[in-house]
């Protein structure tokens, strides 16, 4: 059986996002929870609780683990996403961006605000996506993710945002961050509207999760999710996968996992560098 049918490449072509249930199977969604569970005692180098003070619940994120972490590096071999990412965008090659983890435990209030994934990474093209994969529920109460319909296409690149750190200083900004982020955000004019408000406009559209279940969506769709008001933890892992088209674009400001002195690539190169970017799929 194919990893996915004509008809979900079609929807993901058109909508920027595809729901594709039960793609993982439960025994791997258990292992990669008890590792998630152990990255939150010791988190890696990019990781932590990013709640404020006494904030209620926990938003913990982690990321760019496979490299460090042979867990982690076996996930994204063994999970199959890598072949939904080709079929998804028609590649011969997947290679591997670097994975995220997201845990956010009830009553916890930090939102992912709109946004696209692209302004904030390293790398360019039009086969780039996503596969989200939920390792709990995830329904609208409990920060289900939300992604406008179609925006993948619009050509338009919003301006990265970081809601912890709006008011603040550029220094601040940059200690909070990495350097050069501040100017970063500041070149970007086209800023986010609340596209909720907009039925008329924007086609927003939610998916309601089960363990196991993947969100594959282009880097370029505008997403959000919002706070855990249920009763139980929300954790999901992100594979951030690069096909045929991809190129090196670093950035001063862009997120600094992999940096321009970290690989061999000039910009504008075509992604190879085995060492960097693992090869995860090819036919
Ligand atoms: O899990 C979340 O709340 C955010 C996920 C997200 O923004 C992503 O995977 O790009």
């Amino acid at each position: 059986m194919d990893v996915l049918g004509e008809d979900q490449v079609a929807t993901f072509k058109a909508d920027g996002v595809i729901h594709v249930p039960r793609a993982v199977d439960g025994a791997l969604v258990e292992e990669i929870l008890q590792s998630v569970d152990g990255l939150i005692d010791s988190p890696g180098r990019f990781g932590g609780d990013m709640s404020p003070g006494d904030a209620p619940g926990m938003f913990f994120q982690d990321r760019y683990l496979h490299p460090v972490r042979p867990d982690f590096r076996r996930f994204a071999e063994n999970c199959g996403l890598a072949a939904m990412a080709a079929k998804a965008t028609d590649s011969k090659n997947i290679r591997l961006y670097y994975d995220h983890v997201f845990v956010k435990d009830p009553g916890t209030q930090e939102q992912f605000v709109w946004h696209q994934d692209r302004p904030y990474w390293a790398v360019d093209g039009t086969q780039i996506c996503s596969t989200w994969l939920a390792l709990t529920d995830a329904n609208s109460q409990s920060s289900a993710l939300e992604f406008v319909r179609g925006s993948h296409l619009w050509d338009r690149t919003f301006r990265p945002e970081y809601p912890a750190l709006e008011g603040l200083p550029p220094k601040e900004v940059e200690r909070a961050l990495w350097k050069g982020v501040a100017e970063y955000i500041e070149s970007f004019e086209d800023i986010c509207p609340a596209f909720e408000e907009h039925p008329d406009l924007y086609d927003v559209v939610s998916f309601e999760v089960l363990p196991g279940d993947v969100l594959l969506f282009d880097f370029r769709t505008l997403h959000r999710s919002g706070p855990n008001d249920g009763m139980n933890r929300r954790a999901a892992i992100s594979w951030r996968w690069l096909g045929d088209d991809a190129v090196w674009a670093p950035k001063v400001g862009a997120d600094p996992i992999i940096r321009d002195e970290d690989t061999t690539l000039e910009e504008g190169d075509l992604i190879t560098d085995d060492r960097v970017f693992p090869l995860i799929y090819g036919r």
